[in-house]
């Protein structure tokens, strides 16, 4: 492994055992009434998943400066309101899988009515961080956070993508109606993670702009390359089902483009990404190997 291979990993895990232990601390404790939520809960967030977006938090947060206490709040929300959507993303009324992270889904472990309530309750405790901790010198600037997390995850933004999703199941799309669908299914809680580090230091507005088209070139990477994988990669490896999207007609990057040009697509992302980073110089280089990580990953 090259120095900044191995430079980055550390990081990388770092970061990692960073969150799982503020994620431990911030969910309510598993012997808390009602205790099968809180446990279910638990479930669902501890003990699985990349932190990918938690990752570009921090990435973020690094280049505009900010403390890493705050941080790791703002990264904690947006992971809250990623498991959220994969425990609803998994119920039967919608894709209907049994396996995530390598464990069973939480309706499986537990019950599909508990699986809604555990959905539900993340994404309340999501914008509780948000609203309970100091994050920005501004409070306006802090407010301005919440409904950037507010937009992310709502019908403008990934719930407005689930739906675009569930109605393109077993239709043909075009390359861009399928752009579409990811800016707002995937892309837009990725572009909240790095725009709500970012607002945790102190990025000015032509940074901000930089992070931005960051932020939206990754988020796309990072589906195109999740197609790829999900043709290619195997349950075991994936820890959830691979080929399912395929099975159930969705169409994909693979599907609409193949899968040598949907690889390059993911390059030229890869490389619009990095573009945008050159102004902010060094301070751009963890965002900057993470380009390469969301591309170049196995899972
Ligand atoms: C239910 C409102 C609602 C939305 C669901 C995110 C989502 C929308 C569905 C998940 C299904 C899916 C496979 C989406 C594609 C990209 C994606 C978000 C993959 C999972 O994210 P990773 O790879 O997962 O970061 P880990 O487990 O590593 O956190």
């Amino acid at each position: 492994m090259k120095p900044a291979e191995s430079d980055f990993q550390a990081w990388m895990g770092a970061v990692q055992a960073r969150m799982e232990a503020v994620l431990a601390r911030l969910l309510p404790q598993a012997h808390a009434r009602p205790v099968r939520l809180h446990e279910a809960m638990r479930y669902a967030v501890l003990e699985g998943g990349k932190r990918v977006r938690p990752l570009l938090a921090f990435a973020a947060g690094e280049a505009a400066g900010a403390a890493p206490e705050r941080v790791e709040i703002a990264a904690a929300a947006v992971e809250l309101i990623h498991a959220y959507s994969l425990v609803h993303d998994d119920l039967p009324c919608m894709d209907d899988d049994v396996l995530r992270r390598g464990k069973p889904t939480v309706h499986v472990e537990y019950d599909e009515a508990t699986a809604m309530l555990v959905g539900d309750a993340l994404q309340s405790l999501a914008f509780q961080l948000l609203a309970e901790n100091k994050l920005a010198d501004e409070p306006r600037v802090q407010l301005e956070m919440v409904r950037t997390l507010a937009l992310a995850a709502g019908s403008r933004g990934m719930a407005g993508g689930q739906q675009i999703d569930l109605e393109a199941t077993g239709k043909a799309l075009t390359v861009p109606e399928l752009e579409l669908m990811h800016i707002h299914k995937t892309g837009a809680l990725i572009r909240a993670a790095v725009m709500l580090g970012a607002a945790c230091g102190h990025a000015g507005a032509e940074a901000q702009a930089h992070l931005d088209r960051y932020a939206k070139a990754v988020g796309l990477a990072f589906q195109v390359i999740d197609d790829v994988l999900d043709a290619e990669a195997s349950t075991a490896t994936l820890g959830k089902t691979a080929g399912k999207d395929h099975k159930q007609g969705k169409p994909t990057y693979v599907s609409v483009m193949g899968l040598a040009p949907a690889r390059e697509l993911a390059q030229d992302l890869r490389a619009e990404a990095l573009g945008a980073l050159e102004p902010l110089g060094g301070a751009g280089s963890r965002l900057r190997q993470l380009a390469d990580f969301i591309v170049l990953r196995k899972f």
